[in-house]
């Protein structure tokens, strides 16, 4: 369970960054799994490129160094999700009850998230928050928490997650002042352009760590100057109620 630091930070801050729910045996396999569904071996560069020809429930965008599986059902990868995981998780979903939520108590896959190295100068993406054009009301939120688990320590400038702290309490109190103004969540649109969020954050997990992020938390996704790739999972399911976050195919991004 969290700490009431780490729960205050979560309150203050819209994020905190979890050690020690995934024990490294299964963080190394859900690696391999990684590298496996892949094609491409960790300790020889040359074999990261090309990029795997896009199918069903795979992407990429060469420019971005970024290739997505969706629903994966490796059992490796899906291990991740542990019970001391799945602890943290209710704690902080009990903290907006009311949010948007899958009935199921887990998901069905992974959305992975690989950053491969590029050569451009780095750079982080468009702040947003998740589901920003998805016909939520700002009140009670399109989520009650949401994770991202990483499968390697994060390097300055390694295509990690970029987080504007406390921008969730800026966009709370917005919505509460001007309740007219900003009432769905589209209404959320740009959000750095609209708020005065101030620099972000690259964040720097370690390896196995989870970010559990609040649903008005602005964040985006970065370049990789790095010397490896960043591996991260999200989770998804397929079930009729969370049609509303339809992400790929018939999979939806999962919801706690
Ligand atoms: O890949 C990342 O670290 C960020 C992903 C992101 O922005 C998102 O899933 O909404």
């Amino acid at each position: 369970m969290l700490t009431q630091e780490q729960l205050a930070q979560y309150r203050l801050d819209g994020y905190v960054l979890v050690s020690g729910l995934i024990s490294e045996e299964t963080i190394a396999n859900a690696e391999a799994a990684m590298w496996f569904t892949l094609g491409m071996n960790r300790d020889d560069p040359t074999s990261w490129s090309p990029f795997p020809e896009e199918t069903d429930g795979l992407t990429t965008n060469v420019n971005l160094g970024l290739i997505e599986h969706f629903g994966l059902q490796t059992p490796a990868l899906l291990a991740c999700c542990t019970p001391a995981f799945y602890e943290v998780q209710d704690q902080l979903a009990q903290k907006n009850p009311g949010a948007f939520h899958c009935q199921n108590p887990q998901p069905e896959a992974v959305w992975t998230r690989s950053v491969f190295p590029v050569s451009s100068d780095w750079n982080y993406f468009n702040g947003h928050v998740d589901g920003g054009y998805r016909p939520f009301n700002v009140f009670p939120g399109s989520f009650r928490v949401s994770s991202l688990t990483y499968l390697d320590s994060g390097v300055t400038q390694g295509g990690g997650t970029v987080i504007w702290p406390w921008s969730h309490r800026k966009l709370s109190q917005a919505a509460m002042q001007s309740p007219d103004r900003y009432n769905i969540l589209s209404d959320f649109k740009n959000p750095q352009q609209r708020f005065d969020l101030g620099e972000p954050i690259e964040l720097r997990p370690s390896r196995g760590d989870v970010l559990f992020f609040h649903y008005l938390l602005v964040h985006s996704g970065s370049l990789n100057t790095s010397n490896k790739p960043r591996f991260a999972l999200r989770l998804m399911c397929t079930c009729a109620t969370c049609r509303i976050w339809e992400k790929n195919g018939k999979w939806n991004i999962w919801m706690p």
